[in-house]
């Protein structure tokens, strides 16, 4: 365990702590990683001393971003590094030979660590590297689509089957190379890993290599605390596969355990359960010093460093290779001076997921957070409605969940990352007469857990599914977060009401419904961020199921939105439209699959032009339920939704991108109305 490390003579940043600006940023160039390559030196001091050359561009792109997960980059830089500098043939044969060796991260969030390690390998450029998170850079989690990629990941469990795959195919197409995946160890959780645990085993995929990064800690808890492993090392020896356990940071027994590897039969899969320690290589970052400091809490699992928390680490690193190199006979490393954002720090970042208490929550917009007021609605719900239990997959502080868990033990459940054995145990808990509610980010709950759903469904009882996170925004994170499908995946089932509330009056009104009113389930979608402005709603207001509110009268068009993120841009659209002489009428209309006809009927009688802002896919969610009332049938309906795969990027890029910005809204309805072309 190591001890904070106190700023050092090589301070990185010149400014004071300002969250509206970034300090001045240093990047240490590719010609320093081949310099350090081609150094005639001890190969695994050289192989250590990148690592940590890597953590230095990590933590810089990640403080670049505003976000990204640091602790888990960390914990497996060693391996990364020694896998693609020393292990494997990928580097030298290029990423597009079909006989080179193929390795991914199955975690995903461990990126931005991989990123580096491919701009130290001159696979990624400088400017990409500084442009991840952002649109047209690099993906928040793993695409295709960036160089040295092999694998989309970043929703948790499925690398091993898709390894499992890529060696299937090896076989088949007569390549040579092995597949090695990394996984995390909350991770492997997940069940689809036992499946294919014991399929490649079965098929004798001796060529498929796991490696699993043990940091013991998963979101921001000891994996002990959450879901123990157990004898992990026993278990997946059980499961056929040949099993080696060595210090993840310790290049020596690296080279050893895969030298084992490839001494091993060749019809037996392999699996390295790696050491590590999370945030290894920043002392105040690693888990045991970070959790006793976070009060057993890990803050560093997501989110970027404040500038001082930054300074602290980027010195300390830079302090320790500058010593490695030393050790070597070699200069210090030379930095490069990283150009200032185009355009600073105007945009803010405000929503992306972080871990841990006590981290500095990101420039924000308002005050308001919907999912605040979810959190604390479930725990006034805990007197009222005795039979309330509450399940979490590992992402409870995101979930707001931690406050429940605290002061009601006994009616939480963590199932760990584990969101199919949620929600059936969550049927079996209705079945017997319990109110179960269900969290998870919308991506992980609506879609993998989607058969379980169903069939908890068919049996007629009541479960209520709190989707977390959806909607386009916060876009840094990517597709593998962003929740642009769950209403289509729900909308069908007869029983499942669909609700996405403004803000946090509507929140709290619309979970006190669920749990004590509603007779069927109910998915409450929720921003994860904070709202972009405070939605008013009328002083007499009250949630009324199938009916909308009006948050701005208008006579030329009717304008239909939901939720904090998209009644905002709803809202702006309206406001420039009214510049522009043209009054738009907008309501905040949270339920996406069920209407009130006769208000249907009313609101739109006015209006020749009805328009749906969505926050999802066009397809499946509001205004394909308006599509099929009658009350629109002789009247043009516009959908605007996010169309192809949902951007990565900051909050504005992304609603630009998708045209769907206040002003993007505003022209393209300007445009409906004077020219007549709906759609
Ligand atoms: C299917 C799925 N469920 C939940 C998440 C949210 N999530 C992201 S990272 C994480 C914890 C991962 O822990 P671990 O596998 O131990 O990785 P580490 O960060 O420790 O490397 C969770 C729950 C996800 N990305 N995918
Ligand atoms: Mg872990």
């Amino acid at each position: 365990m190591g001890s904070p490390a106190s700023g050092g003579a090589r301070a990185s940043f010149a400014r004071s702590a300002n969250v509206s600006t970034l300090p001045e940023l240093h990047l240490i160039p590719q010609a320093e990683f081949e310099r350090l390559r081609a150094a005639d030196v001890d190969r695994d001091a050289a192989l250590a001393l990148l690592a940590d050359m890597c953590r230095a561009n990590a933590l810089v792109a990640v403080k670049r971003a505003g976000s990204g997960h640091l602790g888990s980059s960390f914990s497996a830089l060693d391996i990364v590094v020694h896998l693609l500098v020393e292990e494997l043939n990928t580097a030298e044969l290029g990423w597009d030979n079909p006989e080179r060796d193929v390795f991914f991260s199955s975690k995903g969030h461990d990126v931005p660590g991989l990123y580096a390690a491919l701009h130290a390998l001159g696979v990624i450029s400088t400017e990409r590297l500084l442009r991840l998170r952002r649109l047209g850079g690099l993906d928040g989690h793993p695409d295709v689509g960036v160089p040295g990629i092999e694998a989309n990941s970043g929703s948790l469990g499925m690398g091993i089957s898709k390894g499992r795959g890529m060696v299937w195919a090896k076989h088949r197409l007569g390549h040579g190379g092995r597949v090695v995946v990394m996984t995390g160890d909350g991770e492997l959780q997940e069940g689809q890993n036992w499946e294919a645990l014991q399929g490649a085993a079965y098929q004798h995929a001796g060529r498929l290599w796991v490696v699993v990064d043990r940091n013991e800690l998963q979101s921001d808890k000891p994996t002990e605390e959450i879901l123990a492993l157990g004898d992990l090392e026993e278990k997946l020896h059980t499961f056929g596969w040949q099993v080696t356990s060595c210090d993840g940071h310790d290049h020596a027994a690296l080279r050893e355990a895969f030298a084992g590897f490839r001494a091993g039969p060749p019809d037996v899969p392999k699996a390295l359960v790696a050491q590590t320690v999370k945030g290894k290589g920043v002392s105040f970052m690693e888990h045991p010093y970070a959790l006793v400091e976070g009060g057993g809490t890990y803050r560093w699992h997501a989110g970027a460093p404040d500038d001082e928390a930054f300074a602290r680490a980027h010195v300390e690193l830079l302090e320790r290779v500058d010593a490695g190199l030393l050790a070597l006979h070699l200069d210090p490393v030379k930095l490069e001076l990283v150009p200032p954002l185009e355009e600073g720090r105007t945009y803010g970042l405000e929503g992306e997921p972080e871990s841990g208490a006590g981290a500095p929550r990101p420039q924000r917009v308002t005050d308001e957070y919907v999912v605040d007021a979810f959190g604390e609605a479930l725990l006034s719900l805990a007197e009222r409605e005795p039979r309330l239990v509450v399940l979490d997959a590992d992402l409870a502080s995101d979930c707001r969940v931690r406050a429940f868990e605290l002061a009601h033990p006994h009616r939480f459940i963590e199932v760990g990352i584990a969101e199919q054995d949620m929600v059936s145990m969550a049927a079996g808990l209705a079945r017997l007469g319990l109110v179960p509610v269900v969290n998870s980010f919308a991506s992980f709950l609506a879609s993998r857990a989607n058969e379980q759903i169903y069939n908890q469904a068919s049996e007629g009882t009541k479960v209520v599914y709190a989707l977390h996170y959806a909607g386009l925004i916060p876009a840094g994170p990517g597709k593998s977060h962003q929740s642009l499908r769950d209403a289509s995946l729900l909308a069908a089932l007869p029983n499942v009401t669909i609700v996405h509330p403004a803000n946090a009056e509507e929140t709290r009104a619309v979970v006190e419904w669920a749990v004590l009113a509603a007779a069927e389930n109910v998915a409450i979608r929720l921003a994860i961020g904070p709202s972009p402005r405070r939605i008013d709603l009328p002083a007499d207001w009250e949630l009324t199921p199938g009916r909308g509110t009006t948050l701005r009268a208008g006579t030329d068009g009717l304008l239909l939105a939901y939720g904090p993120v998209m009644l905002h841009e709803a809202l702006a659209a309206a406001e420039t439209l009214a510049e522009r002489g043209a009054s738009l009428q907008v309501v905040d209309m949270p339920w996406l699959n069920r209407v009130d006809a006769e208000w249907l009927v009313e609101l739109v009688s006015p209006f020749p032009d009805v328009f749906v802002v969505e926050d999802h896919a066009p397809i499946g969610a509001l205004g394909d339920m308006l599509r099929r009332e009658r009350a629109l049938e002789a009247r043009s309906l516009t959908v605007f939704g996010v169309e192809g795969w949902p951007a990565c990027g900051t909050p504005a890029e992304a609603l630009r991108h998708h045209g769907l910005d206040g002003s993007s809204l505003a022209d393209r309805i300007t445009l409906a109305l004077r020219t007549g072309t709906r759609g």
